[in-house]
């Protein structure tokens, strides 16, 4: 062991230390026991004087913050963004005003309602907050992956919420709405119906993070040198195309893999697969506000793509996995009223709320207003003001000088700065407002049930049919009629096939009437594909796993193919087979395993190969786990690759007679190379379509 070297390490050391560095206590001092307490004999009591025990169980005890109260479960990644088209006739925020310039980031994802110990897959809405280290400050667009929100005015969200989440009485259901409170609050609340529509459809079970679209809900405004303000509203497009999973998948992934987001996202960055989304804008003006169906300031409300193209000016690329969960990911702060010159906030309620909401919630959160100066949280530009201590405080002024004006300037009687600067300085766009104070809901908030609709038709008839499958299985959950009744009400706006689906699904005898509605005729809005995710899937199996399942004797060719062919793809590939150590090959070598079978399922895959040895086969085709894989993904319209060798297992589970266009002959002709060009279409829809007798 060295002596203690000073010139490493300490309270601020970044690089991983290593066996000969001495351990320390938060004080510094050199530490010679870590593993005994001091005591008083052998056999004798702890003394309280060991500074060195007490402070490590001092600063245990102390460990957790509280967790957030919505978006708790949340996974953080750094990258940049970099802007492709400048757009300084929109807005003179600098990240937007020279092409080719990089802005560092750091985004979290999250899901809403579970604590910080949830699967990550819930039916949920996933959080999307990406933070922008921008030359005038952080602008935070601290979005979600779906456009529209549950509510219209801030004071409704604490029901909301206390809704979806676990009853406080009996501290359940985690991580979920399929329960009686959720819908009993939906129910009784028509805003909510177009952003049901949303968390009913497969957008709520993402495939992963890196599979999801980003919007910043609200309307904001782009302010431009003039001062001339447009109104926009912000997209994140994932470059890896859309996907979700099935929710018979999803309830078994939480069970198999309840990490599975975020173990998707280390990896992918780990691998140097580098998840990328446009930013896109769609801007309108005064005018358009006006002339549009719905008012722009409504939350619960998007402007279709096809009334205001989104317009891509840039690219996220996350590159960075963080070095601590803790220091970053957890204690990201991210505040809605952080915007930067040249960006502002529009009048929408909801957002007004939020940008009280934020930064109150990073003071009980982070324990004080010093926050900002947590390495994860501070600005990338400089900062200089008149604020002064609080708890925690790491970055304390030099000099007399702590108010303004003053005149401590050396030698110059003028002020010691800094000063505002009207000129580059944040000002607010100066909307004119005027109006009593009144406490209602404005009438151009009205219609609730028009652009739920549209959503629903722009569905693939895939998507609508789990759409009816997510309403059944939440409202079977709820143990009141009168509830279940109620929200079909509501869906009879919005579709009677749909309604009629879900009536049939938790088996009632006849259609509840419809609920009465404030604003009719509800409008037949023309169906938007970029509503789909179907319609709007990747080109190929970039990005993509697949699982291939091996046992002992399997075809060594067949298997070096495959993950020949997946890698050319772009796509990763985790081995399973019955035991960890992996499986001897047809050609004797040894082939390890990634996962053991049971710890392997197929619905943690996008696609699967199922390459046994033929005596392996028989003995596999009577183990659950092997049975699951397969039928399983069958069930999920999954690809399979398979050689003949592994029909005793098709054969126990009555898959040999359904053999597929979805199944390709591993062990024929172009065989590999086929099977992952096939896998990019992601899903054999067509066998849940019309599923053979
Ligand atoms: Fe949030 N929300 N929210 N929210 N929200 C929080 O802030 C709140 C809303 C969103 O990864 C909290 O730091 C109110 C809409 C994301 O750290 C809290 C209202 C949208 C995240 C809060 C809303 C969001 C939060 C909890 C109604 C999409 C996670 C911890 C007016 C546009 C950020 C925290 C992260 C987090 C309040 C509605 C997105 C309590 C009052 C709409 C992505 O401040």
């Amino acid at each position: 062991m060295k002596n203690l070297d000073l010139s490493k390490g300490g309270a601020n050391h970044q690089k991983p230390l290593g066996k000969d560095d001495v351990m320390t206590t938060a004080q510094g001092m050199p530490v010679s026991d870590n593993q005994n307490w001091l005591t008083a004999g052998p056999r004798g009591p702890q003394l309280l004087e060991d500074q060195v025990a007490r402070e490590k169980i001092f600063h245990f005890d102390h460990e957790r913050i509280p967790e957030r109260v919505v978006h708790a479960r949340g996974y953080g990644v750094h990258g940049h963004f970099e802007l492709t088209e400048a757009i300084p006739e929109l807005s003179h925020a600098r990240i937007f005003n020279e092409a080719g310039k990089k802005t560092p980031t750091f985004t979290r994802f999250s899901t809403v309602a579970g604590n910080k110990g949830s699967m990550d897959l819930a039916r949920d809405v996933r959080g999307f907050a990406t933070k922008f280290y921008t030359d005038e400050g952080n602008w935070d667009l601290v979005g979600n992956n779906i456009p529209v929100f549950f509510i219209q005015d801030a004071i409704k969200f604490p029901d909301l919420i206390h809704a979806a989440k676990p009853a406080p009485d009996r501290a359940f259901p985690q991580a979920q709405t399929a329960h009686d409170n959720f819908w009993d609050f939906i129910s009784l609340t028509p805003e909510s119906m177009h952003m049901v529509m949303w968390i009913m459809s497969d957008r709520a079970i993402p495939r992963s993070f890196r599979f999801m679209e980003g919007f910043g809900v609200h309307t904001f405004r782009l302010i431009n040198a003039e001062g001339k303000s447009h109104f926009v509203k912000f997209h994140w497009k994932p470059r890896q195309g859309l996907q979700s999973v099935v929710w018979n998948e999803a309830l078994k992934i939480n069970g198999a893999e309840p990490d599975f987001h975020r173990r998707d996202m280390w990896n992918a960055i780990d691998s140097g697969d580098y998840p990328q989304w446009d930013l896109g804008i769609q801007v309108f003006d005064d005018d358009f506000a006006e002339r549009f169906e719905f008012d722009v300031l409504d939350a619960t409300k998007i402007i279709p793509e096809e009334q205001v193209p989104v317009r891509i000016i840039g690219t996220l690329t996350l590159d960075n996995n963080v070095d601590n969960f803790f220091a970053e990911t957890e204690q990201v702060a991210f505040c809605t009223q952080n915007i930067v010159p040249g960006i502002d906030q529009s009048d929408d309620p909801l957002l007004q709320g939020r940008n009280f909401s934020y930064l109150d919630t990073q003071l009980k959160r982070l324990g004080g207003p010093n926050f900002t100066h947590i390495p994860i949280n501070a600005p990338k530009c400089p900062v200089r003001n008149f604020q002064q201590d609080g708890h925690m405080a790491m970055t304390n002024p030099k000099g007399r000088a702590n108010y303004e004006p003053n005149s401590w300037g050396e030698g110059t009687g003028e002020d010691r700065g800094p000063r505002a600067c009207p000129m580059n300085g944040f000002t607010s766009f100066p909307a004119p407002v005027e109006g009593s104070k009144v406490r209602v809901r404005s009438e151009t908030f009205a219609d609730h049930y028009s652009q739920a609709r549209q959503f629903y038709v722009s569905q693939t008839a895939i998507e609508q049919g789990h759409m009816a499958d997510a309403l059944t299985f939440e409202l079977s959950k709820v143990g009141r009629m009168d509830i279940r009744k109620r929200m079909i009400g509501h869906l009879r706006h919005i579709d009677d096939g749909l309604a009629q689906a879900v009536c049939d699904g938790i088996g009632l005898d006849a259609l509840p009437d419809k609920v009465p509605v404030a604003r009719v005729p509800i409008a037949d809005l023309p169906p938007s594909d970029a509503l789909s995710i179907l319609k709007n899937g990747p080109e190929s199996f970039k990005g993509r796993k697949l699982g291939i399942y091996i046992s002992d004797g399997a075809d060594a060719q067949v298997i070096t193919a495959l993950e020949q062919a997946a890698k050319g793809a772009g796509a990763s590939v985790g081995i399973v087979a019955p035991h960890i150590a992996g499986a001897r090959l047809s050609d004797g070598s040894m082939k390890e395993a990634n996962e053991k079978i049971d710890g392997g399922p197929s619905v943690v895959f996008d696609a699967v190969a199922i390459v046994l040895g033929r005596e392996s086969a028989w003995k596999l085709a009577a183990d659950k786990p092997s049975q699951d894989f397969a039928s399983d993904a069958f069930a999920h319209a999954k690809f399979i690759g398979y050689v003949p060798d592994s029909m005793p297992l098709f054969k126990a589970i009555g898959l040999a007679e359904k053999i597929d266009a979805g199944f390709v002959d591993l062990s024929a002709g172009a065989g590999a190379g086929d099977f992952i060009k096939t896998c990019g279409a992601l899903r054999y829809w067509e066998r849940v379509a019309n599923p053979a007798s």
